[in-house]
């Protein structure tokens, strides 16, 4: 009777055929896969490193893939998705202070320092703390993430990037692809892709925990990109610029994603 539920020329598998069998395939496809597994992590160990530009010190396919990921998200990249606030009593009062590239000279005296917006080859732009904390204030509180593995959830207020350029009329150079930032010593610089810059959360920032901003901070003034990780949230900006091609960027030349974003 129980035969019958079987085709009749096919013999049925004792219990240790049955193992021996997946044994078998499962042995191959541990062997078959690993191999395959080591084989490409021996290729991407040994595959050319990329000419440093722009970005340097990572590996040709891997670098590959990093901008392939970075077209991917800058295409379903949208302005209207903000990151998660937090309320104010949340923020830290110990902000962690991280990084001090480009803002460690002595000589910088912030009395007298002006941002740059270098609106073309022949036009720049030099305004004033004054002049910008003149402009429409907006505070931001969010959780504010390092590359290295740490995040904080921290206080800021500035002026919107997107109000920024609206005010200044920067519409067409808004129209470029990127921004660039630098410290005034152009020591520190970053490179942004414009969307992620116009994000409504980004800001010019000039206050932490409603006191302005500490020299360790990027007194006068700092970037806060919240869709960005940490290292592109350039502390004490002396300019900004605006192009079609990737700015230099100090952490992409170190090997790091270019586009960093969250
Ligand atoms: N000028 C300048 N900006 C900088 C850095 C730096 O070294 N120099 N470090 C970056 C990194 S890696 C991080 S995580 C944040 C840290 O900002 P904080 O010191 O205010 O926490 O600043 C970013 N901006
Ligand atoms: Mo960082």
């Amino acid at each position: 009777m129980q035969q019958a539920n079987h085709k009749k020329n096919k013999p049925e598998l004792t219990v240790q055929q049955k193992i021996n069998r997946r044994n078998f395939i499962s042995f191959t496809t541990f062997f078959v896969v690993g191999g395959a597994l080591f084989g490409g992590w021996k290729w991407l160990y040994h595959a050319p490193e990329e000419t440093p530009g722009i970005t340097a010190g990572a590996s040709k396919p891997l670098r590959r893939a990093l901008n392939k990921t970075e077209l991917f998200f800058r295409r379903i990249f949208s302005n209207n998705h903000p990151v998660k606030t937090y309320p104010k009593r949340m923020a830290a009062k110990q902000v962690r202070v991280n990084g001090d590239i480009g803002i460690d000279d002595k000589g910088f005296n912030p009395q007298t320092w002006q941002l740059a917006v270098i609106k073309s080859q022949k036009e720049t732009l030099q305004l004033s703390l004054d002049e910008i904390r003149a402009l429409p204030k907006s505070d931001l509180v969010f959780d504010f993430k390092c590359v290295e593995g740490w995040d904080q959830i921290q206080h800021w207020a500035g002026v919107k990037f997107s109000d920024f350029i609206a005010h200044y009329g920067l519409q067409d150079q808004a129209r470029m692809q990127y921004v660039g930032m630098a410290t005034p010593n152009e020591e520190y610089y970053v490179g942004l892709d414009m969307a992620s810059a116009l994000h409504p959360q980004t800001l010019l920032a000039y206050e932490m925990n409603e006191q302005p901003l500490r020299p360790e901070h990027g007194a006068p003034l700092r970037l806060i990109i919240p869709v960005k990780y940490g290292i592109k949230n350039l502390k004490r900006i002396g300019t900004i610029s605006f192009s079609n091609e990737r700015p230099p960027d100090y952490w992409a030349e170190q090997g790091y994603d270019y586009y960093s974003g969250l």
